[in-house]
């Protein structure tokens, strides 16, 4: 019997985590049991820990009376019940700011795609289009506004590199910052106001379609949508129909309400919305990083150290 912890890894992440975590731990990979009810219940008398957080609703969760900690990949853990897990005095950690600047990079790059309909310009020389002239002219971001909804970690990245690009910011968030940015404690408010939607909030119940109809024809016909924060916190059937209509501008999405389903609407829509398949976070660095990160907060555990990064809601 191997003294190495066992660890339930609910989903497969980087495979350098995976390496990593096969030298560290006795770990049990749920995805790939011919028979996972059988993996479950033979860990569930004794399982401690958990990695990955994909699928930990609370009646996964309950499967696992001696469960102590669960680690997500990721920074956004709305795939974990945290509440059941405050409850049970269940740790939750998960890995922020290691990946703040890889997501603010893919949100400016899905911006200025979507802005300058980069993906359309290289259809259009491979197309041979360009052979019978020039392209038709897109959208500048210099001198725009950028309303970014949820100045957080990364929201902050964000909004650094739009200054960057000359761009001014203001922001939506429950709480006001001390930062140098407008505030907008009503976001349709803000919508009227910017050229520009930056979306970069936690997905959960309490985002949930918190980017509405009514926001986005507020945002209108030359506004632009940014998506890198969950599908869920965006009405996507609603965004589709205006899209359609013109009534929104553009759109670059990161995160759909179904993944790794895509609507076939959003899929013909090839001029003004950029899709990509949630890589705000996919490089092979950052995901080693986000990794190290789960696998130091169950090491910590184990050891009886304070946790590096474990999420508000089960701390104290
Ligand atoms: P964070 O530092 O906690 O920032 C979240 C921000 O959202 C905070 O400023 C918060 O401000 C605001 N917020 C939270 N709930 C809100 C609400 N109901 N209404 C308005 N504002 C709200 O989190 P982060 O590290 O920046 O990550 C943010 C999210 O990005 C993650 O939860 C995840 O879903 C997503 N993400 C996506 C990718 C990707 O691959 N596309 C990668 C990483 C993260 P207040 O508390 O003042 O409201
Ligand atoms: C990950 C993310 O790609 O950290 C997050 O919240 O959305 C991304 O970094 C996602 O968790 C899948 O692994």
């Amino acid at each position: 019997m191997s003294d190495k912890p066992n660890v339930l890894l609910t989903r497969a992440v980087y495979a350098g985590t995976i390496e990593t975590m096969e030298r560290e731990f006795t770990l049990h990979k749920l995805w790939l049991a011919p028979d996972p009810d059988k993996m479950i219940a033979e860990l569930a008398p004794h399982l401690r820990a958990i990695a990955g957080g994909y699928g930990c609703n609370a009646e996964f969760l309950a499967k696992f009376p001696k469960l102590e900690i669960v680690a997500n990949f990721g920074v956004g853990y709305d795939t974990i019940d945290v509440q059941y897990c405050k409850q049970h005095g269940i740790r939750a950690t998960n890995s922020p700011d290691v990946l703040n600047d890889e997501v603010a990079d893919t949100a400016m790059g899905l911006l200025l795609c979507t802005a300058r309909q980069l993906v359309v310009g290289d259809r259009y020389v491979r197309e041979g289009k360009w052979l019978k002239g020039a392209m038709p002219l897109t959208t500048n971001i210099t001198g725009k506004t950028m309303g970014i909804v949820g100045l957080g970690r990364i929201g902050e990245a964000v909004a650094s590199r739009a200054v960057a690009h000359k761009m001014n910011i203001v922001y939506h968030n429950r709480s006001k910052k001390d930062v140098p940015y407008k505030y907008y404690p009503n976001l349709v408010e803000m919508a009227r106001d910017v050229d520009v939607l930056m979306v970069i909030i936690p997905g959960g119940a309490e985002t949930s379609k918190l980017i509405s109809r009514e926001v986005m024809e507020t945002l209108g016909p030359k506004g632009i949508l940014i998506n890198v924060a969950r599908g869920t916190v965006v009405d996507e059937p609603a965004m589709i129909e205006l899209l359609q209509q013109g009534k929104l501008g553009g759109a670059g999405l990161d995160v759909f309400e179904k993944e790794p389903q895509v609507p076939q609407a959003l899929i013909e829509m090839t001029e003004n919305v950029v899709l990509q398949p949630h890589v705000g976070s996919a490089t092979h660095a950052t995901r080693t990083a986000m990794g190290q990160l789960m696998i130091d907060n169950i090491k910590a555990y184990f050891a009886g150290k304070p946790l590096l990064t474990e999420v508000p809601e089960t701390k104290g």
